[in-house]
């Protein structure tokens, strides 16, 4: 069990609403002490994600026992899971929404669903503020710099090794991309989320959900972890420092809750710095958990893009003065997400998931250079950039509500771009998919393959497979690849979803993970990017549940 901490201690803020007797508090569904425990883990593992701790809504509903809220035309409108009731909301949990909602019910006994559906209807425990000094408490330095190798004591290619997380089983492997050999399975966080290399490729940095960061040392004969640091209690995005003279001297994570940017040490991950992301929205409302979703080091400046989700400030965070510290704040669109860079470097893009937008920050300018309509919840990952036959230089998004992957044009120094100029900023194409449920894209600059999963559509056929796209002739359906058959596992009760392609240094070959549930076998499935071909299965059984995978170099020099 994570986190038991400020668990245990908010038991008793959740139940005084209750025993205080306010008018909604009266009718929420009474639970035990232990149900409370017992659902505020749940919540935490599975719910906070997209609702927020204190459930105000982002990519998922606001789940307050009870909401009102006045319209831009002055209509006052009023909701909340009391509204709604147990029964509603355990058909809600269990089946999910046309609004994107998963079904729980393949990963949710009944009566865990019953729980929640009782829990929601209750005020939200507020989690306890996590500090500079709680940070400093909690870091565990396992080999000091001097004492680390002083060059590489192993002969692993290094640039080519992928860092796999094994979500539930709150570990990371590292996986030798030149042999498909797993290297060694390291102790994480509980869920990583995400792992970003050190400017010199030396390093992998993991962020687990539960805010622990880890850092790996590539160099010695296996690797091994060399400090740990706890940002906060949840946690989705951390990046070094990579501006020349600056390359690994600091580490930045962004935390969900408390709601703050946090900046470390980058060798030792010694706490220096702790920024809270609280304040107004850009519709000018104040907002108690404004989450840090997506953080991108800039190579060409000392700086860091961090993004704000709930208020939809893009900062741009300056690490040249760390006592005096300057930060841009952009106004953009809510509720910031996830993204990446165009094709040049200048500009990142970023899904403004709930507006339907994406927003693309200019770094050389440091202002906002286009708010872009797309279709429904835009979901990234980090993009995929390439040149269209017809349109020149693309970002491409692919959609969590919408069954198409959204092509966007963007400026180009190059004379010979110069004529797509016009189209700059605009969707100039959408790609069509078979359905919903898109999470990533992908592609290469050595590739003529455009690569999209669909892990959160409902259907088993389309979540188990991948979509391969011919850039050369965007006309032409793309290739579906059942990734669950060709994994050649037998068939499982739960869906495996295959999701986030992810492609090796030489850019010729595509490496899917097939993600089933935690007793399930999953697999990472290897394809050759030429022929579509699978080229190696990898099924250890401590491949438990892989999500994420992030190929050094790629990683390291923002390949995609
Ligand atoms: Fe992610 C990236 C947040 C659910 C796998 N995810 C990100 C980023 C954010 C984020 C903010 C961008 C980090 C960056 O680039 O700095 N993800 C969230 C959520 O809030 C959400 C919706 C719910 C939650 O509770 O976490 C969520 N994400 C998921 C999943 O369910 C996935 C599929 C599996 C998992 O491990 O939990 C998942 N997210 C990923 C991956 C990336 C990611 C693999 C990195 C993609 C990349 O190519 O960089």
């Amino acid at each position: 069990m994570q986190n038991k901490s400020w668990i245990g201690k908010t038991l008793a803020l959740a139940i005084l609403p209750m025993a205080l007797g306010s008018a909604w508090a009266q009718t929420a569904p009474q639970m035990t002490p232990e149900e409370m425990e017992q659902a505020k883990q749940i919540y935490f593992e599975r719910c906070a994600g997209c609702h927020g701790v204190l459930r105000k809504g982002a990519t998922g509903k606001n789940l307050e026992p009870h909401w009102s809220k006045t319209l831009d035309d002055g209509t006052k409108m009023e909701g909340g899971t009391l509204k709604l009731g147990t029964d509603r909301l355990e058909k809600i949990i269990a089946y999910g929404t046309e609004g994107g909602m998963v079904n729980y019910d393949d990963i949710l006994t009944p009566e865990e669903i019953n729980l929640m559906a009782r829990y929601v209807q209750n005020e939200p425990p507020i989690p306890p503020e996590f500090s500079l000094q709680d940070m400093k408490d909690s870091w565990n330095l396992i080999v000091p710099v001097a004492d680390r190798p002083t060059k590489q004591m192993n002969k692993v290619n290094l640039s080519n090794v992928f860092a796999i997380t094994l979500r539930d089983a709150g570990k990371l492997a590292l996986v030798d991309g030149d042999t498909h050999k797993i290297w060694k399975i390291l102790e994480s966080g509980y869920a990583v989320h995400i792992s970003r290399m050190s400017a010199s490729g030396r390093y992998v940095y993991t962020t687990g959900r539960d805010g622990l960061t880890t850092i790996i040392d590539l160099w010695p004969e296996e690797p091994m972890t060399v400090a740990t640091v706890r940002f906060g209690s949840d946690m989705r995005s951390v990046d070094v420092s990579k501006f020349k003279g600056y390359e690994d001297k600091y580490l930045v994570g962004g935390t969900y809750w408390p709601p703050q940017y946090s900046i470390v040490d980058g060798l030792t991950l010694e706490p220096i710095k702790v920024v809270s992301t609280r304040g107004q929205t850009v519709d000018g409302v104040y907002h108690p958990e404004p989450r840090v979703a997506s953080i991108v080091a800039n190579p060409a400046k000392p700086e860091w893009v961090v993004n704000v989700k709930e208020t939809g400030m893009i900062l741009l965070v300056d690490y040249s003065d760390l006592e005096n510290l300057k930060t841009t704040t952009i106004n953009s669109a809510k509720f910031l997400h996830d993204g990446g860079w165009d094709a040049s470097g200048r500009y990142f893009l970023v899904a403004a998931n709930a507006s339907n937008k994406v927003a693309a920050v200019d770094t050389k300018t440091g202002k906002l250079a286009a708010l872009v309509d797309t279709a429904k919840i835009p979901h990234p990952g980090r993009g995929a950039n390439f040149v269209h036959p017809q349109y020149g230089p693309v970002w491409s998004t692919g959609h969590l509500g919408d069954d198409v992957v959204s092509l966007i044009s963007t400026p180009s120094e190059d004379a010979k771009f110069s004529k797509y100029k016009a189209n700059n900023w605009k969707v100039v194409q959408e790609l069509k998919m078979p359905g919903a449920g898109n999470l990533f894209v992908k592609t290469h600059p050595k590739s003529k393959h455009f690569w999209a999963d669909a892990p959160m559509n409902p259907e088993r056929e389309i979540a188990e497979s991948v979509y391969v796209f011919d850039m050369n002739d965007l006309t032409k359906d793309p290739v579906q690849l059942n990734v669950a058959k060709d994994s050649g596992l037998p068939e499982s009760k739960a869906i495996r979803r295959a999701v986030q392609p992810e492609y090796n240094k030489a850019g010729d070959e595509v490496w899917i993970s097939l993600w089933g549930g935690k007793a399930d076998q999953s697999a990472i499935v290897i394809y050759d990017d030429k022929t579509l071909k699978v080229k190696q299965v990898i099924t250890d059984p401590e491949v438990i549940t892989p999500t994420g995978k992030f190929n050094v170099y790629n990683t390291m020099h923002d390949v995609y």
